[in-house]
C-alpha cells in the first residue's frame, strides 16, 4: 500500500498487511477457507456467502459507531450509515413484504430474545416447539436466558407422525393461555402451518412470532408459505438459506415497530456492526434476484433427492422426509449413537451434526439421529446426481461405523478420496 511521505510510524504500523503483521493468524485463517473447500459441509445451517457479501463486511466500516437508527443516531458522521441502514431495512422488508425492518440484531438469539422483550413482560407464558423435538435452544430452554426469564411451555410433534399436531398446539395453548405462541424450528424437515398458528393464537387472545431462520431462504423464494403476513413478529437469522453474512434480522407489523426497535436498541445490544449491516443489504438484493429463487428451489431439489437416497440406504429418516433443505436421519437402527455417526463422517471429511430425534432415549451430547442440510453444497454448484453419490458415501461410511473399528478405517480411505474428488470439482465460491 503506498503511503504518503514522511508517514509517520504510527501511521505505518496500523498499515501492514495482515499476512505480514500476524503470519500466524493468516495461516489459521487460511486454513479454515481451505477447510471448508476441501470438506463436504453439510450442516443445514452453514451456507457460503458470495464475494459481495464478503467484501461488503471487510470494509472501513468497522470504525464506526452508530447506536441508534437511522435519522436518529447518538453520534455525529452518521449521515453514510444511515444510507446504508436504510437500505438493509427498505431491501429486506421488499423481500419479504413486511411492514417494518429492524437490521441491528447481532444474531439469531439476539433477534428472538429482542421479539420476546418486544411482546411480553418478564414472568409472561409462552408456548414454542420443545428443543428435542426440533425447537430451538432460544425458544426458552432452561439454560438459555429466554427460559429464566419467561415461562416458557413446549408442544412436542406426535408421536406417530413425528409432525406438528396443531389440534395438541390448540389444547395446551387454551390450557396454559400464553402471551406469545412461537413457532419455527431448527430442525424440523416439514412444512410449518404459520396460518393455523395464527388462528389459534387468535383463538386463546395470544401473539404469535415466528422464528424462520432455517427457512427464510425458501420463504423469500416462495417456497414455503411466508410468516409475515399472519405473525406479529418474524425473526431471522441472514446467514442460512438466506445465505448472507452472519447475523439477525426482525420483521414486524407497524403497530410493534416502536417496541422492536427499543428492544433492540437500548434494550438488548449497544451499537450495531455496520459492516455486518452492509453485508446483510447486499444479502437482501441478491435474494431479490431470480437467480435467488433458482438457487432455493435446487437446494429443496437436492434436499428431496439426499433424502431420498438415504432412506434407500436403509435409514430412517424423521418423518420418513422433507418438504424443505433439511432431514433428520434416526441411527437408532444400525447401533450408531448420532455422536459416532458425526465423528465417522467427519473423518471422511463429510459434516454433518448429532441431533435429538423427537422422544430420543439418548442425552443432547449422544443424541440418536444426525441433521444434513443441502445449502452449502447446493451453492457449490451440485445438484441431484451428486447428492446420489453423496448419500452412497454416507452410507458407507455409517454401515462401517456399525461394523468396527477396522471397516471404518478402510471406508474413510475409500470416501475420504472420494469427497476430494467431489469437493475439488465443485469449488466454494471465490
Ligand atoms: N445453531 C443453529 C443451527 O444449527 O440450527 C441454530 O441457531
Amino acid at each position: 500500500m503506498a503511503l504518503p511521505m514522511g508517514a509517520t510510524a504510527p501511521l505505518v504500523a496500523l498499515s501492514r498487511p495482515l499476512a505480514e503483521f500476524d503470519p500466524e493468524m493468516a495461516r489459521a485463517i487460511g486454513d479454515e477457507g481451505r477447510r471448508q473447500s476441501e470438506k463436504l459441509g453439510l450442516v443445514a445451517s452453514e451456507n457460503f456467502s458470495s464475494r459481495a457479501v464478503r467484501e461488503a463486511e471487510g470494509t472501513v466500516l468497522v470504525n464506526k459507531y452508530a447506536e441508534g437508527l437511522p435519522g436518529a443516531r447518538y453520534y455525529g458522521g452518521c449521515e453514510c450509515v444511515d444510507v446504508i441502514e436504510d437500505l438493509a431495512r427498505q431491501r429486506l422488508m421488499a423481500v419479504f413484504g413486511a411492514e417494518h425492518a429492524n437490521v441491528q440484531p447481532h444474531s439469531g438469539a439476539q433477534a428472538n430474545m429482542a421479539a420476546y422483550m418486544a411482546l411480553c413482560k418478564p414472568g409472561d407464558t409462552i408456548l414454542s416447539m420443545s428443543l428435542p423435538h426440533g425447537g430451538h435452544l432460544t425458544h426458552g430452554s432452561p439454560v438459555n436466558l429466554s427460559g429464566q426469564i419467561y415461562r416458557f411451555v413446549h408442544y412436542v410433534v406426535n408421536r406417530e407422525t413425528e409432525r406438528i399436531d396443531m389440534d395438541e398446539v390448540e389444547e395446551i395453548a387454551r390450557r396454559e393461555r400464553p402471551a406469545l405462541i412461537v413457532a419455527g424450528a431448527s430442525a424440523y424437515p416439514r412444512r410449518i402451518d404459520f396460518a393455523a398458528f395464527a388462528a389459534v393464537a387468535e383463538r386463546v387472545g395470544a401473539r404469535l412470532m415466528v422464528d424462520m431462520a432455517h427457512i427464510a431462504g425458501l420463504v423469500a423464494a416462495g417456497l414455503h408459505p411466508s410468516p409475515v403476513p399472519v405473525a406479529d413478529v418474524v425473526t431471522t437469522t441472514t446467514h442460512k438459506t438466506l445465505r448472507g453474512p452472519r447475523g439477525g434480522a426482525l420483521l414486524c407489523r407497524r403497530e410493534h415497530a416502536a417496541a422492536v426497535d427499543r428492544a433492540v436498541f437500548p434494550g438488548l445490544q449497544g451499537g450495531p456492526l455496520v459492516q455486518v449491516i452492509a453485508a446483510k443489504a447486499v444479502c437482501f438484493r441478491e435474494a431479490a434476484e431470480p437467480a435467488f429463487g433458482a438457487y432455493q428451489a435446487q437446494v429443496a431439489r437436492n434436499a428431496a433427492s439426499l433424502a431420498r437416497a438415504v432412506q434407500a440406504q436403509g435409514f430412517r429418516l424423521v418423518t420418513g422426509g422433507t418438504d424443505n433443505h433439511l432431514f433428520v436421519a434416526d441411527l437408532r437402527a444400525h447401533g450408531l449413537t448420532g455422536r459416532q455417526a458425526e465423528r465417522a463422517l467427519e473423518q471422511a471429511g463429510i459434516l454433518v451434526n448429532r441431533i435429538l430425534v423427537p422422544f430420543d432415549p439418548e442425552p443432547p451430547q449422544r443424541a440418536s439421529g444426525i441433521r444434513a442440510g443441502t445449502p452449502g453444497v447446493t451453492s457449490r454448484g451440485m445438484g441431484e446426481s451428486e447428492m446420489e453419490r453423496v448419500a452412497a458415501l454416507i452410507g458407507e461410511v455409517l454401515r462401517a461405523a456399525g461394523r468396527g473399528k477396522e471397516q471404518l478405517v478402510q471406508a474413510v480411505t475409500d470416501v475420504g478420496a472420494a469427497v476430494r474428488d467431489l469437493t475439488g470439482t465443485f469449488p466454494v465460491p471465490a
